[in-house]
């Protein structure tokens, strides 16, 4: 820098900038991780600002672009960031915003600003982790525009043109030297979230279009997410699939002790719990006090109507908090001005005044439908009643899996081949698809370090099974014991304990054609609906056996996709045999081992959950009762149909 130039920092840029630099030098501590979540967070970090212009009450329309080249273009018709002159920095507010960290809310402290991502890092973060960032801003008749590199700028804040509207536009062009795994943007996950975004803020319209890919009809691939009735319609996007037992969606919104909560909930037939939670947009996938609040609502209010129907009187136990939770499937948003994040992954909230807020609101929602409802009351209170019977009959199978996974020595599945490494850090299982895949991975595998779990044919779909014969089926034990997971406390009956889990890894690995990604797809279920903290926690794991083995002469080489394979095939010339795996028992244990067990080569997919809601979504549509959208589903995404095909 020359001496000139120097002269037109002030101390406080020249601190600004080492901010920026450490966000380049630590970019976990700041968006968690620097792969394909990490890329993601970029967009989400943006939107919130727009979001934040909106909750504020100035903004009702955004527009994301994923670009051809994977850069972002986000557009708002906020106020746009303020341009003028920083008092104490010196520069024009755009330049403080985009470039120091923690600026962006300094401004207009009475805001009402909740918003502002998982980390709460600003987009200034997002400038200092992009190659290159245009900031445009419609403000005050004028355009201005500033453009930085790696989160410097290149020139100060200029005005280009007129113009009477308002708003922000951002494009930005992640770093390729700070996200080396990955720079390409998943249509799906930003989606996702886009369309989450829409429910949990109504009222505001979220454009997506991805210039990477086109139609039959040339135009490019993109939704429009707008939601008028929030949380309500969220809930019947999500229960879509399945069959709802009550007539209308229950709901509140309003604000308690200067709390704003918006609850909205329904009942169906299935066994199963799905309660999403959000603080300020953020999905608080380890609850807190908004979810205690809710659950304490919910369960008061809902036993001191039965009690008062009589409808208990004839049952020879007590009623748990989780019987009044069966099949139930809720939605609970808060905005807290500082919230508290606790736990594990910092999705927790701690502060103690929310619980009181959201279950006075729940038992003022729920006691107004009860009374205004007494049919759907009654379906209710029925409901709850046999769930207290299932779960009294599922107590004594649970028992049997937790008092098997006691005795571990020798408690193992007779059908485990084990490895020796006793540190579960090292240790890796594989479930395996039938039992001649699992002789030949037994053979195949790295003794030391790979056991084997085979499980026989298709497992049980939990989705539509009731919680004691899950509890009661012979593989879904096996698996419970061979990975040392036990579950059920005093307090909490499906609280999991991995405090002795065996192995880190978990592997599914099944053949690569329909029958074998439904086979994955019922273990998956399994595992999100029993033990969700194993895919939280990163330790679930898909192989990825090779569909194809090109050979010719000694030449032998193994591919993935057509691509790979057409491309092996140029590569050898004339006269190539291709052989197309049909399963994982065509392989030999050594083909096994070298393209699908070896650490040094395989490719393992680890399974994330981006939204917990799609998640519990989709799983309920493929593994539910409704045909006609799991079709649908599986023809979109028919990555395994065209192969058979
Ligand atoms: C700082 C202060 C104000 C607005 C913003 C930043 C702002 C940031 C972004 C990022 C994307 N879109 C945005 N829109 C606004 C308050 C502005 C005022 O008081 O007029």
């Amino acid at each position: 820098m020359s001496e000139e130039k120097k002269d037109q920092y002030s101390a406080d840029s020249i601190q600004a900038l080492e901010g920026m630099e450490h966000v380049r030098m630590r970019p976990s501590m700041y968006i968690g991780d620097v792969g394909t979540r990490g890329l993601h967070h970029l967009v989400y970090e943006v939107v919130d600002n727009s979001i934040d212009e909106a909750l504020a009450g100035h903004c009702d329309t955004i527009s994301l672009v994923i670009n051809e080249d994977n850069s972002i273009t986000t557009e708002d018709n906020g106020r746009g960031i303020p341009i003028g002159i920083h008092k104490k920095e010196g520069v024009s507010a755009l330049e403080v915003v985009m470039t120091k960290i923690g600026a962006g809310g300094k401004f207009d402290k009475d805001s009402y600003k909740v918003s502002g991502g998982l980390h709460g890092v600003g987009v200034s973060c997002v400038n200092a982790l992009s190659a290159h960032l245009t900031a445009t801003v419609f403000r005050e008749g004028k355009v201005w525009e500033q453009e930085y590199e790696r989160g410097k700028p290149l020139y100060p804040v200029k005005a280009i043109g007129d113009s009477d509207k308002n708003g922000t536009i951002v494009t930005f062009r992640p770093d390729p030297t700070i996200f080396t795994q990955t720079l390409e943007y998943n249509y799906e996950t930003i989606a996702n979230r886009m369309r989450e975004l829409s429910y949990l803020n109504k009222g505001i319209t979220i454009t997506l279009t991805d210039k990477r890919s086109k139609d039959e009809k040339g135009e490019y691939l993109g939704e429009v997410f707008h939601s008028t009735e929030g949380l309500k319609e969220f809930i019947k996007y999500l229960d879509g699939n399945r069959e709802q037992i009550i007539t209308e969606v229950i709901a509140f919104e309003g604000e308690k002790n200067g709390i704003p909560v918006e609850v909205a909930m329904t009942y169906n037939t299935s066994y199963s719990e799905n309660l999403h939670s959000y603080v300020n947009n953020i999905n608080t996938h380890e609850g807190g006090t908004h979810l205690s609040g809710f659950r304490r609502g919910l369960t008061h209010t809902l036993k001191k109507y039965a009690d008062g129907t009589g409808m208990l009187d004839k049952l020879k136990f007590d009623i748990a908090g989780d019987d009044f939770r069966e099949g139930l499937t809720a939605i609970i948003s808060v905005k807290v001005q500082e919230p508290q994040f606790e736990g594990q992954t910092k999705t927790k909230l701690g502060n103690r005044e929310v619980s009181a807020a959201v279950s006075q609101s729940v038992s003022e929602m729920l006691t107004d439908y009860l009374e205004e409802h007494p049919d759907d009351a009654k379906t209710i209170v029925q409901k709850v009643v046999l769930a207290a019977q299932a779960r009294h009959a599922a107590q004594k199978a649970r028992e049997m899996v937790q008092r098997k996974t006691v005795m571990s020595i020798g408690g193992l599945p007779g059908k485990l081949s084990d490895c020796s490494e006793q540190d579960p850090a090292k240790c890796e299982v594989f479930l395996v698809e039938g039992d001649s895949a699992g002789g030949t991975a037994k053979q195949g595998r790295d003794r030391m370090f790979q056991a084997i779990l085979p499980l026989r044919g298709k497992i049980l779909n939990v989705e539509k099974a009731m919680q004691h014969k899950v509890f009661e089926n012979e593989e879904i034990k096996n698996i419970f014991t061979a990975l040392g997971v036990t579950i059920g406390t005093e307090e909490d009956s499906k609280a999991l304990n991995l405090s002795k889990l065996r192995y880190h890894k978990v592997v599914i690995m099944c053949d690569a054609d329909v029958d074998g990604s439904h086979i994955s797809t019922l273990i998956l279920t399994f595992f999100f609906r029993y033990m969700k903290e194993l895919i939280e926690n990163g330790h679930i794991y898909i192989a990825a056996p090779p569909l194809y083995l090109v050979k010719k002469g000694a030449k032998r080489k193994y591919a993935w996709n057509d691509q790979e394979r057409d491309e092996i095939v140029d590569e050898f010339g004339g006269g190539a045999g291709i052989q197309r795996y049909k399963g994982l028992g065509e392989m030999n244990a050594e083909q096994l081992w070298d393209t699908t067990m070896n650490p040094n080569f395989r490719t393992l997919r680890k399974v994330v959950i981006d939204s917990g809601a799609e998640a519990d979504r989709v799983f309920s549509m493929l593994m539910g009762d409704e045909v006609p959208p799991r079709r649908e589903f599986i023809e979109k995404n028919a990555v395994y149909a065209n192969i058979d095909a």
